[in-house]
């Protein structure tokens, strides 16, 4: 039986919208030259928040150009421990500022006010102390006795973390020498324009971060402008195909984060109370919207009755609703595309014949709503085993030997994480070492820490984010 909450909203009052925003270049809010402006929702009410300026070609290029003088005349000479104070400076204001971002990202984004306020926003500002703390030491990390900036970075980040993208692009950037412009998700752009009065209040010297807001056509104009030095995306397998093509044979330098689509492995001995809230963790946190979603559930066979009927029960209890509510599990799917896109691939899973069951949960009326659901009876060659479906869907497979689950977990176009559940830690290492991913966690999922590199092998993508090898994609 599940318990009945009262509801718990946190207040919105906190953040202050503005009617309309324009775009971020060289310190200043601007008009845009040459763009037609675009509207942001709620995905959970499908309110109207803001009307947003979009940056077209001039617009792109004005930013880039105040990134270049800023690059040449303030941020690329000043050294490394004064670059290392503004860091500092940005990451105490995010923190002290942290409860308004935190309500202000599940307003524009649809996610639950818990995971906003719990894991992004501790771990925005835990990426700025991070690498503020390097940028006085690269030459000790490893990368050659004078290692030295690229430029200027053009950087195109997704929805599904929005500051937290927005953290793992710009930290490492700044704190390398760079200078950088950045284009948010045109369906999130709030807490990118709310970054960039931070970057006001902590008096960064104008042009070192310029936010261009905007759709795909901004993000293209961006990457493929001559006088960028550095490429970094985050976002789907299929544009970051297209941004490679386009800088192929250019001075640019590339990092690509892309999809993925990752086997949580459970063997029969594995603590399966424990298992199933990292599985569930591991598909519905953020509603599923996470590259390293564990969106292939591999079951070994002995323990598949007991793991599923423990799951079912606990899948029951998931509450689904208001963003703004502590006692919400899973928010607001971030689109109407997006909530199309996972129906229409939860519709083929049935039609080609894998059994679906839907927790039972009430939706909203109004807004973008998926319940949790999972499929059984899925084969290898199912659409909702090898396509990314990026919502809270989960395709349950089985194996019988270690072996297999291997085979199979591998058996995917992409390779960006994997989880391993078991009691033997020889089988961990054993796993560990035959899977191919850029992560493997054992035991846990979706461990996030600055210190840790984080990136993907095959389609999901080249370069590493984080830690020390996240320097290296930002130094020559
Ligand atoms: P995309 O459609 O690829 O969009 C990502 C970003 O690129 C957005 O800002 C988008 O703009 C922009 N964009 C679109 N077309 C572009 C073009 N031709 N040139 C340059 N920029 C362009 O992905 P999405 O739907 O936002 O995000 C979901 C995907 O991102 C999933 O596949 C997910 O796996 C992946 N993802 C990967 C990671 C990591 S770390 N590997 C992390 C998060 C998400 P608009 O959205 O404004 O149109």
């Amino acid at each position: 039986m599940a318990f009945e909450y009262a509801p718990a909203p946190e207040s919105a009052s906190i953040v202050d919208i503005r009617a309309s925003y324009g775009l971020f270049i060289n310190g200043e809010f601007v008009d845009s030259a040459d763009g037609s402006p675009f509207k942001t929702v709620n995905p959970a009410s499908e309110q109207v928040l803001a009307e947003i300026a979009e940056a077209g070609p001039t617009d792109v290029d004005r930013a880039v150009a105040a990134a270049r003088a800023a690059y040449q005349k303030t941020w690329g000479p000043m050294p490394g421990a004064e670059r290392a104070k503004y860091l500092y400076r940005i990451a105490r204001i995010i923190q002290e500022r942290s409860r308004e971002l935190a309500v202000l990202e599940s307003i524009d984004n649809g996610k639950p006010i818990r995971e906003s306020r719990d894991v992004d926003l501790p771990l925005v500002a835990a990426h700025f102390f991070y690498y503020a703390g390097w940028a006085d030491k690269l030459e000790y990390a490893g990368l050659g006795p004078q290692p030295r900036p690229l430029g200027v970075a053009a950087q195109v980040i997704p929805w599904n973390f929005p500051l937290l993208m927005l953290a793992w692009k710009i930290a490492p950037a700044l704190a390398c020498g760079n200078t950088v412009v950045l284009k948010p998700a045109e369906t999130t752009p709030l807490s990118a324009l709310a970054f960039a009065e931070i970057c006001q209040q902590a008096d960064l010297p104008p042009g070192v971060v310029n936010i261009v807001t905007g759709a795909g056509a901004t993000g293209q104009a961006l990457v493929e402008h001559q006088d960028v030095d550095k490429v970094a995306f985050t976002g789907s397998t299929d544009v970051g195909r297209a941004i490679a093509r386009s800088v192929a044979g250019s001075r640019k330098k590339v990092t690509l984060e892309l999809g993925g689509k990752a086997a949580n492995v459970v063997f029969d001995d594995a603590a399966l109370d424990q298992a199933v809230e990292g599985i569930v963790n591991g598909i519905f946190f953020n509603q599923g919207h996470v590259c390293c979603a564990g969106s292939r559930l591999l079951v070994q066979e002995s323990g598949y009755d007991e793991l599923l009927a423990k799951l079912k029960r606990r899948m029951s209890l998931l509450r689904v609703g208001d963003p703004l509510d502590k006692n919400t599990d899973i928010g607001a799917i971030n689109s109407s595309a997006q909530l199309e896109r996972i129906r229409t691939l939860s519709q083929i899973g049935e039609s080609e014949g894998a059994a679906r069951w839907t927790a039972p949960c009430p939706l909203p009326e109004r807004g973008y709503w998926f319940a949790p659901t999972l499929f059984t009876g899925v084969s290898q060659a199912h659409r909702i085993a090898r396509e990314e479906i990026f919502g809270p869907v989960l395709s349950v497979l089985t194996f019988r030997t270690p072996a297999e689950a291997v085979e199979k977990a591998n058996n995917t176009p992409y390779g960006l994480s994997a989880g391993v559940w078991t009691e033997k830690g020889s089988r961990i290492l054993w796993m560990a070492d035959r899977l191919r991913a850029g992560v493997i966690w054992a035991n846990t999922f979706n461990k996030f820490d600055p210190t840790s590199p984080f990136g993907g092998y095959k389609e999901s993508g080249y370069g590493r984010e984080g830690g020390r090898h996240g320097l290296e994609a930002y130094l020559a």
